[in-house]
C-alpha cells in the first residue's frame, strides 16, 4: 500500500488560496506566514519548557494584575518581533502590552492590517504540562495606510475581523486559521518544520454532549446558568445522549475540543470577575469569529459577541460559545424546568 504523505503544506495552501483570489495583494497571506513562523518559535520553547530554564514567572504583573510567566513574555516578544519584521501589519494590541503599539516605520505603515493577540493563553498550565495556546485576530485598518495606526483600528467589533485563529501547543502543535472562506487546521510536522493541512474545512457539530465550565464558581453564577448546568448534569442532549463535563482551565484547549467534537463553553460573570474574566478583543472575538464561520455561535448571554463594540483593549465579557444547537438551548432557556423561556439570542449576520 502506498502511504500518501503528500499533505498540503501551509505554504502550498497559501499559494493556492492566493491563486483563487486574483484581486488579493498577498499581504494577508504573508501575515499568516509570519504568524506561523512565530508559532514555530514558541512551539520550540513550550516543548522545552520542562527542560530549559524558562518555567516560572518573571516577577512582573501585566496590566491585568496577573503574574507574567516567563513563557508569556517570550511568546509576546516573539510575535511582536516577527510581525514587525514581516512588515505585513501596522501594529499590535496584546494581552501582555498595556497599550497597543504601532510599528511606526514607513514600510509597516503601508500595511492594511493590524493584529490583536493573546500570545500565550492558559500559561498557568505550563508548569503542569497542560495544553496552552496563542489566540489572534486580524483587522483591516480604519485609518489610512501610510499613516501610523491608532486605537480605533483595534477597537472594532468582532464582526469586522478579516481573519482569526489560534495555535494550540498540545500533544501536537496545531494552527487553526479562519477567514470568510472557511476554517482550516494545520498540524506542525516537526520533522519538516512545516504546518500541514490536517483538518480542512472545519465545521462545528450543531449539537454535542460536552459542557465546559468551572464548577468551582457555581454558587456565583446567575440562575439561568445554574439551570443550564443542572440540565446538563441531569438531562440528555437533543440526540438523547447524556452530557459529559470537560474543563482544562485553558480556553484554547477547551474551545478547540468543542469546535471539533461539538460542545458548549461557559465563562459567566463571577464575584471575582463581575464583567466576566475573558477578554473581548483578543480572546472572545477571535473565537467567536472562528465559530461563526464554522457554524457555531458565541454570546455574552444576551448579545452576539461579534456585535459588541469594544470600549477598551482589555475589557472583559461573560462568554458562552459552541455548537449552535446547544447555544440555542442555553439562550432560549428551553431547558427550564418551570417552562419559562426568555427571548432567544438574535444572531446578527456578521457582515
Ligand atoms: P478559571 C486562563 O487563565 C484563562 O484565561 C482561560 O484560558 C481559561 O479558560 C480561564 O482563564 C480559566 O479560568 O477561573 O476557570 O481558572
Amino acid at each position: 500500500m502506498i502511504i500518501n504523505r503528500t499533505i498540503l503544506t501551509l505554504e502550498e495552501f497559501r499559494k493556492q488560496e492566493l491563486r483563487m483570489l486574483p484581486q488579493a495583494t498577498g499581504e494577508l497571506s504573508n501575515l499568516l506566514r509570519d504568524i506561523a513562523l512565530a508559532a514555530k518559535r514558541v512551539h520550540v520553547e513550550v516543548n522545552r519548557a520542562g527542560l530549559a530554564d524558562i518555567l516560572g514567572d518573571t516577577g512582573q504583573l501585566n496590566v491585568q494584575g496577573e503574574s507574567v510567566q516567563r513563557l508569556d513574555a517570550f511568546a509576546n516578544a516573539t510575535f511582536m518581533t516577527v510581525l514587525q519584521r514581516g512588515v505585513s501589519c501596522a501594529g499590535l494590541a496584546s494581552e501582555e502590552l498595556d497599550d497597543f503599539i504601532c510599528f511606526d516605520e514607513e514600510i509597516c505603515n503601508q500595511s492594511k492590517y493590524v493584529v490583536v493577540l493573546d500570545p500565550l493563553d492558559g500559561s498557568s498550565n505550563i508548569d503542569v504540562n497542560i495544553s496552552i495556546g496563542t489566540i489572534f485576530g486580524v483587522y483591516r485598518r480604519l485609518t489610512e495606510t501610510e499613516s501610523a495606526c491608532d486605537r480605533t483600528d483595534f477597537l472594532q467589533k468582532g464582526k469586522n475581523l478579516v481573519a482569526a485563529g489560534y495555535i494550540i501547543y498540545g500533544p501536537s502543535t496545531m494552527l487553526v486559521y479562519a477567514t470568510r472562506r472557511g476554517v482550516n487546521g494545520f498540524t506542525l510536522d516537526p520533522s519538516l518544520g512545516e504546518f500541514t493541512l490536517s483538518h480542512p474545512d472545519i465545521k462545528c457539530p450543531r449539537d454535542g454532549n460536552i459542557y465546559s465550565v468551572n464548577h468551582g464558581n457555581y454558587y456565583d453564577y446567575d440562575e439561568k446558568v445554574k439551570q443550564f448546568i443542572g440540565s446538563c448534569q441531569y438531562g440528555t442532549n437533543h440526540s438523547g445522549v447524556a452530557y459529559t463535563h470537560r474543563y482544562t482551565g485553558s480556553m484554547v484547549a477547551d474551545l478547540h475540543r468543542n469546535l471539533l467534537k461539538g460542545g458548549i463553553f461557559l465563562y459567566p460573570a463571577t464575584a471575582q470577575y463581575p464583567k466576566g474574566k475573558l477578554r473581548l478583543v483578543y480572546e472572545c472575538n477571535p473565537f467567536a469569529f472562528i465559530l461563526d464561520i464554522a457554524g457555531g455561535q458565541a454570546t455574552d448571554a444576551n448579545l452576539d459577541i461579534l456585535n459588541i463594540p469594544p470600549d477598551t483593549l482589555h475589557q472583559r465579557t461573560p462568554f458562552f460559545a459552541g455548537s449552535s444547537g446547544m447555544m440555542r438551548s442555553f439562550s432560549k432557556n428551553s431547558f427550564s424546568r418551570n417552562g419559562s423561556s426568555s427571548s432567544p439570542v438574535v444572531k446578527s449576520p456578521a457582515s
